[in-house]
């Protein structure tokens, strides 16, 4: 048999919105877990649309199945190559984030639909095909990452990408807060959910090189998990990246584990400066929680800060932009990510905003965290989007990282200029590597920024 996977992207890879760095980052993992499934003698590619013109591929392709995984963002673009490839009379399955929340608007471009993770499913739908009776949806409800097949990772151009080592071990996330994707894609099963402690640390081991990036939601999520997972790898001498939640970073121990195995840089969700939005969005696990200690116990544990926040929550108004960047200028954050409110469906906050006659459009394109996409209640929609862009700039400033790196000891100083510079003032030379396929090059000098300064 052969098959055609495809991760589309948001914008063609053509909008002067798109950063290729930031899109260089992961490879498509879900898509290399699900070509696991398939036989040795099938024949089977990953396009990646995020590192690569894929017209000329597409256009005259023939494949026996056709796989697209769709992002709300991506999900004109997934349609539109969809709908191509079956007016060639190729049969599309079409999963994913997307599909998940909306699956009756992907069902119209597709032949069979999966809601939810695609580890039951797939192999579900795998065999209904050879046999020649696919169904037109398939929803899952069976969910372990026990027993799995190897991810395909020898499908995965590893040049293409800066961080070609991105690895999850878990799925989903203990917590419930309103504005996620998990509760709606997780829904019909368990929503948190391990590997066996011993399976992650055997695929841990068949990554090559030294550096690691979890893409799970909440690694420290389950605490006997991470703590066995943290203490297997001791000694395997890697350097690595991964998101936890305040509570969990605050949790006395967990951290220093994490530390002790080679963790560098934690992406956290603070989300907001302002308690009362907290509430709001049912972040539970950070209300009360003082994120000056969060900040203070990771630079203490040797690890950089990638904090999150979200701008436009009720309780913003047009002082939320300087206050944040001052806070997290004050605390020394190495980098933030900031977005815009964006309520997706099939959240709770989509239901509380349709329910209030907030959301302004569905243009899917635009549910990007960087558009305004509902009414806003205290500020309105240009200060927001002004606001937004106004904070980046400020935050990334060199006066700002300066601050932000001068109270720390010269090792960090010299980590926090190299992280925060070499993300977001160097684009023309990440541009010139991505376009030279050589940005795994710059993948030593990563690891040596993430280790201090030390190789
Ligand atoms: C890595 C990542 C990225 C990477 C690359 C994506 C990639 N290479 O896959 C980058 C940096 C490019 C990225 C960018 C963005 N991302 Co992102 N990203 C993620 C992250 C952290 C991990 C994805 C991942 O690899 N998961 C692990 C794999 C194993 O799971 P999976 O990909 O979901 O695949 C499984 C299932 O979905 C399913 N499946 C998927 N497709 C199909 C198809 C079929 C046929 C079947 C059967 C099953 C199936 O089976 C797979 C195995 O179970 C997720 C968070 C998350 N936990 O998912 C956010 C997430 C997907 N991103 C999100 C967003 C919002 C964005 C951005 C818009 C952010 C921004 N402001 O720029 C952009 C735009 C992305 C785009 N192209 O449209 C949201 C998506 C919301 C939504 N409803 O779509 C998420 C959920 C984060 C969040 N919590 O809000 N992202
Ligand atoms: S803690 Fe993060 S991943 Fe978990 S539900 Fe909240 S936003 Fe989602």
């Amino acid at each position: 048999m052969r098959v055609t996977m495809i991760l589309p992207a948001l914008t063609e890879a053509t909008s002067p919105l798109f950063r290729p760095i930031k899109y260089s980052l992961f490879p498509p993992l879900g898509l290399a877990t699900l070509a696991g499934y398939l036989d040795p003698d099938d024949e089977v590619r990953i396009l990646d649309e995020h590192v690569e013109r894929i017209g000329g591929q597409v256009a005259d392709d023939r494949p026996d199945l056709v796989v697209i995984q769709v992002y709300i963002t991506s999900a004109r673009r997934s349609y539109e190559l969809a709908d191509r490839y079956r007016e060639r009379g190729v049969f599309v399955a079409l999963g994913g984030l997307h599909v998940t929340s909306l699956p009756d608007e992907a069902a119209a471009h597709a032949d069979a639909i999966f809601l939810g993770p695609g580890e039951d499913t797939w192999p579900r739908f795998l065999a209904d095909f050879r046999r020649g009776e696919p169904a037109k949806r398939y929803v899952s409800t069976e969910r372990t990452l026990q027993g799995l097949p190897p991810v395909r990772r020898d499908l995965i151009r590893r040049e293409r990408y800066l961080v070609p080592n991105s690895i999850v071990v878990s799925r989903g996330c203990p917590h419930h807060c309103d504005f996620c994707y998990k509760d709606a894609f997780f829904a019909g099963g368990k929503s948190f959910y391990t590997q066996l402690v011993d399976d992650a640390l055997a695929e841990i081991d068949r990554l090559p090189g030294r550096h690691l990036y979890f893409l799970d939601d909440h690694l420290l999520g389950n605490r006997r998990f991470a703590e066995a997972l943290f203490e297997g790898m001791r000694g395997m001498n890697r350097v690595w990246q991964a998101a936890g939640t305040v509570d969990a970073i605050l949790a006395p121990g967990l951290l220093e584990k994490a530390a002790a195995a080679g963790l560098r840089s934690m992406f956290v969700g603070f989300e907001t400066i302002n308690a009362g939005n907290l509430a709001e969005q049912r972040k539970r696990q950070n209300v009360g929680r003082s994120y000056e200690a969060v900040a203070r116990r990771l630079h203490d544990a040797g690890v950089m800060v990638n904090a999150s926040f979200v701008f436009g929550m009720d309780g913003d108004g047009p002082d939320v932009f300087d206050r944040t960047v001052a806070w997290g200028v004050d605390v020394g954050l190495e980098t933030a990510t900031f977005h815009i409110m964006t309520p997706y469906p099939g959240t709770a906050l989509f239901r509380r905003m349709e329910a209030a006659g907030r959301i302004v459009h569905r243009d899917w394109d635009r549910y990007d965290t960087r558009h305004v996409v509902y009414r806003p209640r205290g500020l309105n929609p240009s200060q927001l989007e002004a606001g937004y862009w106004r904070a980046y700039r400020d935050f990334y400033r060199w006066r700002s990282i300066w601050r932000g790196a001068a109270g720390k000891p010269r090792d960090y100083r010299m980590r926090h200029l190299a992280y925060a510079g070499g993300w977001k003032k160097f684009e023309p030379v990440w541009d010139a590597l991505i376009r030279s396929r050589q940005v795994l090059r710059a993948l030593p000098l990563l690891e040596t920024t993430l280790n201090g300064m030390r190789r």
